[in-house]
């Protein structure tokens, strides 16, 4: 079921539990490479994430700031983004241009994301799509300037949400995971991954 929430285009239970399985062991082989890491933001608190990434570029945070970075903290170039994400990118934007990153956040059951805009990338006009594994997240949507009314929404495994248009510029965060709520993870927690054109 597809809608509408303030210009975010949610797809609900777009992934089916056979999908998710194959998204979740994809992202497994990248893990096995690039490992989670827990960035530190420019204060010099640690997120309250983990994250790794594949494709050309991912995205890391330490004391010189937020940006993408072509290899891990541990040195390696990322994995190539696996090929079963790229079909959902390709099927729900059906762009000839490509992502340039999949970062791939883990919340564990005390993890939240302050309302941000994704504002890192070149050019806006290209869409993030953010595809949901796990326990449930609750997802705000705001606005694409600070402040002003937001509207919330459980993000359930298999959900994939589509942000282009003036939605693209929004601020977005997530507020809470609801634990247990799934069983896909063994050991529970929620996955997101974002793809997005950087360059
Ligand atoms: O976890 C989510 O649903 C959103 C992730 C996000 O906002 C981001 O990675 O910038």
């Amino acid at each position: 079921m597809k809608f509408s929430v303030k210009g975010f285009e949610i797809h609900s239970e777009y992934l089916d539990v056979a999908a998710q399985r194959t998204v979740l062991a994809a992202v497994r082989g990248v893990v096995a490479q690039v490992p989670f890491f827990r960035p530190e933001m420019p204060n010099g608190k640690p997120m309250l994430v983990r994250m790794t990434a594949a494709g050309q570029y991912g995205w890391i945070s330490d004391k010189d700031g937020y940006r993408y970075a072509e290899r891990h903290p541990s040195g390696k170039t990322w994995p190539a983004i696996p090929a079963d994400v790229l079909d959902i990118w390709q099927s729900l934007t059906g762009l000839e241009r490509q992502p340039e990153c999949c970062l791939v956040n883990y919340y564990g059951a005390e993890a939240k994301m302050g309302l941000h805009q994704d504002r890192d990338e070149a050019d806006m006009q290209w869409p993030v799509v953010s595809i949901s594994l796990g326990d449930e997240g609750l997802f705000r949507m705001g606005n694409v300037t600070r402040g002003g009314k937001t509207e919330s929404m459980w993000l359930k495994s298999g959900d994939v949400v589509v942000m282009g248009g003036e939605a693209r510029r929004a601020y977005h965060g997530v507020d809470r995971i609801r634990a247990g709520s799934s069983k896909l993870l063994p050991k529970g927690g929620r996955l997101n991954l974002t793809l997005r054109v950087v360059q």
